[in-house]
């Protein structure tokens, strides 16, 4: 989508480019990779053609015409893709060079060596995730992982930052620069604008310039241009966030743009036949076309650049799944945040985009947002706090400012999306003032909210000094809805104290306001896990179960969060083997935990914690042919995920605390109806008010537990074909798509 119009039609916009390209002095500053060469699988097999060689040498020949290739690679690369003699300056490791005639200069004054610490510890990564590469430079290092299978990728990203994140700390000059399947670590003062201001110093004031660039260090390039210039993106689809003005479509359009350029020039044209198209603030157009707006802090994340689309959509997640029919039956758009930063104080405009057939608006936020909204009052303040442990809760006022001030932008935006008769559905703790903003902004229409992780009673939500301004907020809401009879309590008791609240039976009265709420437990979509758990496992899945004859299986799956309780989990697994040494060579445990990237600190901190635990307990009861736990770090997909847990004799979830928890409904969905296998809840998962079939067990209690996993190990094959009967009756019943039709249903009606 992404409207992209032509402001002031076809030909106002030809001879706009017509008089700029043949305007003298014309500066011309092109990025290489992704805009005049196609990307390629390693950044070795990226070369220019002869074709291409010819091409630049007869831009850079154009009287009048100054030619740059503007470019993040290092002095040789450039040097073997454009031989001299030619007239173009190259600029390389983004603006940390450039040549003056034949020479190479530089205005850095950095030690070079200053990189070398990070580059051993880069290093130590690269023999455990294969098809990943480093690249030097002489002040910078790229990372590159764009042939690491994919299943690696998010945890790889996640060591990445651990290593790279502490070492910028201690190097305020350097900044990482996250780009196309790279990860890039450089001086700051080395940007892409140097190549701006060098080009104008060459050519003089009265030159104008055009800028081409596909990636966000371009960015910085465009930035710079002045107002009679014109920046170029090179984005296959339009909707990318970006202070370029035009668009083209691929490098071979850019290709041929440039041939046009060099006709024009040479007078062996008049006209163009390829140009750039204008890029038109989407938002003001496309206001009234939208009936629904679903908001959430993040989008989900559908593109991937290896995966096919029947991949992709396997592997996103059922709340994705839930929403597409209902976005696709009430035209509708999701809005949220697109994971990226900027480095002004404001957020980005908002960019508008069609993946797979689902409207997605999304907007940057600045990294001051990052800090105290998201990873401030979100992780460090509301996540710890509803989930009850109140010790690892962090109170600070600036947290709670830019909550705010993030709310309010957000419902800003949310009225550039849609108009005001639009049903609007706000998901999750991120978003608890949306609705009263949006309110203040003259919504009229119904606005609903969800909140998808517990919601506490008074006792522990009223440590939050805001508490009373959250919940007066909330009754600009229409309807509130939870996955828990017992969360919804809480909320009742909570709002119950708030001066001028009625509370009526389930329904809140403020003045004239009325808030409905509800009870509406989210699901799965069972055949999902039912049909990928079907066939013969890969060999991959194979490898992990074969257990040389030792037994059963226990499997635990996770993000890793604290609230997940995988340290206690295996601590409980250890008393098992404890306390039943028959089990010992007779069963292992599988752990399998994605990383969740957001709290880097805090997954360093779990991830020793487990590695110290597993360690302690393979090496107290394992053998030479016997491993009781086998800890992986990565993500599956659904088709390998619902082969994990059909293999598994135990579904073994046991988080200290958690909203619903989807995982112990996918174990149910992908068992064998004629060989269940037994679902261990922890009665802290919202899930276990539903799965009253499962063994319910406290996970706080190691002992108990490992009792509890005994239990599951021996219970008798027609108890466990009862209990998943009666668990799978349940989960067919209230699904993905019936927690949505019914919770908009509610809303709306
Ligand atoms: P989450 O805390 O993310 O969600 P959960 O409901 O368990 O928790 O969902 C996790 C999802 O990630 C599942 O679909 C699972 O298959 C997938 N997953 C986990 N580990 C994986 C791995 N190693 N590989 C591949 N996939 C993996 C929040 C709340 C929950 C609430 C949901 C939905 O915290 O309580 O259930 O929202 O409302």
């Amino acid at each position: 989508m992404g409207r992209e119009a032509t402001l002031g039609g076809q030909l106002e916009d030809e001879e706009y480019w017509l008089s700029l390209l043949r305007h003298t002095p014309l500066g011309i500053l092109t990025e290489l990779d992704g805009t005049l060469l196609p990307f390629a699988s390693t950044p070795d097999a990226a070369r220019p053609t002869p074709d291409l060689q010819r091409l630049v040498n007869d831009l850079a020949d154009l009287p009048g015409v100054g030619l740059a290739i503007v470019s993040g690679r290092p002095r040789e690369t450039l040097d073997a893709y454009f031989p001299r003699p030619h007239n173009a300056m190259l600029v390389a490791e983004h603006g940390a060079w450039r040549t003056k005639g034949e020479e190479w200069e530089s205005q850095l004054s950095l030690d070079e060596r200053a990189i070398n610490s990070l580059l051993s510890e880069l290093r130590s990564l690269l023999s455990k995730h294969a098809g990943a590469a480093l690249e030097r430079k002489t002040w910078s290092i790229a990372f590159h992982y764009r042939m690491v299978p994919t299943y690696m990728k998010s945890g790889l990203l996640v060591q990445i930052a651990s290593i790279v994140d502490p070492w910028l700390e201690a190097h305020p000059d350097f900044e990482k620069i996250p780009g196309a399947e790279v990860v890039e670590i450089r001086p700051s003062v080395a940007h892409k604008a140097n190549a701006v201001a060098w080009m104008r110093e060459v050519l003089g004031a009265e030159s104008r310039l055009l800028l081409v660039g596909d990636d966000t260090t371009d960015e910085d390039m465009f930035a710079a241009a002045s107002d009679v210039d014109a920046s170029v993106i090179v984005a296959p689809e339009p909707g990318r966030v970006t202070a370029a003005h035009f668009r083209l479509g691929s490098a071979d359009e850019v290709q041929a743009f440039y041939r046009g350029i060099v006709a024009l020039r040479r007078e062996k044209s008049r006209s163009l036949e390829v140009v750039p198209s204008r890029i038109v603030p989407a938002v003001a157009a496309i206001a009234p076309t939208y009936r629904l707006l679903i908001l959430s802090n993040r989008l989900p994340e559908l593109r991937s650049a290896d995966a096919s689309i029947a991949a992709r959509k396997q592997n996103v997640g059922g709340l994705v799944s839930a929403l597409e029919p209902v976005i696709a039956d009430r035209s509708g758009i999701w809005l949220g945040w697109s994971g990226r930063t900027t480095a002004g104080p404001k957020p980005s405009e908002l960019a508008l985009d069609v993946v797979h057939g689902l409207p997605l608006a999304s907007v940057d936020f600045p990294q001051e947002w990052h800090r105290h909204y998201y990873n401030g009052f979100c992780n460090s303040a509301l996540w710890p706090l509803f989930h009850s442990f109140p010790g690892r809760v962090s109170l600070a006022r600036l947290d709670w400012e830019a909550y705010r001030s993030a709310n309010a932008k957000f419902a800003s935006l949310a009225t550039a999306v849609v108009g005001r008769e639009a049903t609007v559905w706000a998901h999750d703790y991120h978003l608890l003032l949306l609705g009263h903003f949006l309110r203040g902004l003259g919504h009229a229409a119904r606005i609903g909210f969800f909140q998808h992780i517990p919601f506490p009673g008074p006792d522990i939500f009223f440590l939050l000094p805001w508490a009373e301004e959250i919940l007066q907020a909330m009754a600009a809401y229409d309807l509130v809805g939870f996955h828990t009879r017992g969360y919804l309590d809480n909320f009742l008791r909570c709002m119950a104290t708030v001066a001028g609240v009625r509370v009526e039976g389930d329904q809140i009265v403020h003045g004239e306001r009325k808030v409905r709420t509800g009870v509406f437990p989210l699901g799965i979509i069972p055949d999902q896990f039912q049909d990928a758990g079907d066939g013969d496992a890969s060999d991959d899945i194979v490898g992990l179960f074969n257990t040389d004859g030792h037994g059963r299986l226990v499997l635990g799956v996770d993000r890793l969060d604290y609230t997940k309780g995988i340290p206690e989990r295996l601590d409980a697994f250890g008393r098992l083997l404890a306390l039943f040494p028959e089990w010992r060579r007779n069963v292992s445990l599988v752990q399998v935990s994605v990383p969740s990237r957001a709290d880097v600190p805090e997954y360093i901190e779990q991830r020793s914690r487990v590695e110290n635990i597993v360690g302690r307990i393979n090496g107290e009861f394992g053998d030479a042919d016997w491993v009781p736990i086998r800890y992986l770090y990565r993500s599956y997909g659904r088709v390998q995920l619902s082969q994990l847990y059909r293999a598994a004799d135990v579904g073994y979830v046991t988080p200290l605390r958690d909203g619903m928890n989807l995982v112990a409904k996918e174990y149910v969905a992908a068992q064998d109806p004629q060989k269940p296998g037994v679902l261990l809840l922890s009665r802290f998962a919202g899930a276990a008010e539903e799965l009253g079939d499962a063994i319910l067990t406290n996970p706080w209690y190691p002992e108990g537990v490992a009792r509890d996993l005994d239990r599951a190990l021996r219970m008798p094959e027609p108890e466990r074909k009862q209990r998943f009967t009666n668990l799978l009756a349940v989960i067919s019943k209230t699904t993905a798509l019936t927690w949505a039709q019914d919770f908009l249903a509610a809303l709306e009606g």
